[in-house]
């Protein structure tokens, strides 16, 4: 089936509204073509700076608007970071991601430490992904010269749904970086939130704006909101497992080529739910006992559910 990138939000919505028997069917159909291995990546996540971030981000931590600023954290340096990017590909990880809680990228020291631990990552064998925020054209030439496989920066929820999450930056502002990513030749890693307060028509919304971009983003994100106390979402009832499932779903028929990241909420998916979304098209996970600043299953946790779930960790 050719790839297709003009998907209406009346028919994301249809899909995301079948009958899950009927849901899972289709995307297990699609997932089986582009995937015959159920073959799943495992990405390890690290928090290079944390916390004191000048964005608005109703979910996030890591906002100096809110109560749960994490800052005080020492920024890392190069060294220890590609120390735990050598324990990640030992313990069998096969991409290290890496997080500034920044509301853009300045050059600078601090960037000149994030093109080494580019570098140095992907001397390790494995593939590099920053999240950084905003980012310049030349600063985005000299991720892609350091060889930095991809860069995330998500959509987070629908164009509509998205000024009552954050303030500070616009979702034209978030396509443009996209934009300036996709220019320099590095993949792109962009997904969203779910459990923010949305409807289905914002998650179709999301999915249209992900699905009509060409080409697709190689990597699609689909994170379960973790509602951590002093920030504006803390009393955010959690997201039933099953709408979960159903975002997997379809963000996999629409992006039949993405890797679809089940990413933050799994500590809170039964091993059972969290299979019903490696079913459901998912075929990567976060692999470490931490996100940026939250709690990840533990690894034995993890190669236990991977063995139950008969798939295999990538490549
Ligand atoms: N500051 C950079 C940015 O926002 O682009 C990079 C780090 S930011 C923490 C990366 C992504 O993590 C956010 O875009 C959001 O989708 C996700 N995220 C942050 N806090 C979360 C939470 N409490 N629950 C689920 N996802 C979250
Ligand atoms: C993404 O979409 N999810 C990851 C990664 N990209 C950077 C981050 C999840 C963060 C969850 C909250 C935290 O641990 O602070
Ligand atoms: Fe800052 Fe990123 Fe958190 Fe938004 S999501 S407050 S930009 S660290």
């Amino acid at each position: 089936m050719p790839l297709r990138h003009d998907w209406s939000r009346g028919e994301i919505q249809s899909l995301l509204e079948l009958p899950l028997m009927e849901l899972l069917w289709r995307a297990q159909a699609v997932h089986r073509q582009a995937n015959p291995g159920y073959r799943v990546q495992l990405a390890s996540l690290l928090s290079v700076k944390t916390g004191g971030c000048e964005e608005d981000c109703a979910y996030c931590p890591q906002s100096m608007h809110h109560s749960s600023d994490v800052s005080g954290r020492p920024e890392l340096a190069v060294e220890p970071v590609l120390a735990r990017a050598r324990a990640a590909r030992d313990a069998g990880a096969h991409r290290f991601c890496m997080g500034w809680a920044w509301r853009e990228i300045r050059d600078g020291a601090p960037f000149e430490a994030m093109l080494a631990m580019v570098r140095g990552v992907r001397a390790l064998g494995l593939e590099a992904c920053v999240t950084a925020g905003m980012l310049s054209d030349s600063q985005a030439a000299r991720l892609a010269e350091a060889g930095l496989t991809a860069y995330n920066h998500n959509l987070d929820t629908s164009p509509e749904h998205y000024d009552r999450i954050i303030t500070t930056r616009t979702y034209q502002e978030r396509l443009e970086t996209l934009q300036r990513v996709r220019r320099a030749g590095v993949t792109l890693c962009c997904g969203g939130i779910i459990g923010m307060g949305e409807g289905t028509g914002d998650r179709a919304g999301l999915l249209q704006v992900l699905s009509s971009l060409d080409p697709h983003p190689e990597s699609v994100p689909i994170n379960a909101l973790v509602a951590v106390e002093g920030t504006p979402l803390e009393d955010q009832p959690a997201v039933d497992p099953l709408e979960l499932v159903r975002m997997v779903a379809t963000a996999r028929i629409l992006m039949p080529q993405a890797r679809v990241r089940l990413s933050a909420g799994r500590e809170q998916l039964s091993r059972e739910a969290q299979i019903l979304c490696l079913l459901a098209g998912a075929d990567s996970i976060f692999y470490g006992d931490t996100l940026l600043t939250t709690g990840n299953p533990a690894v034995e946790a993890d190669r236990e559910l991977l063995a139950a779930a008969g798939v295999q960790a990538w490549p």
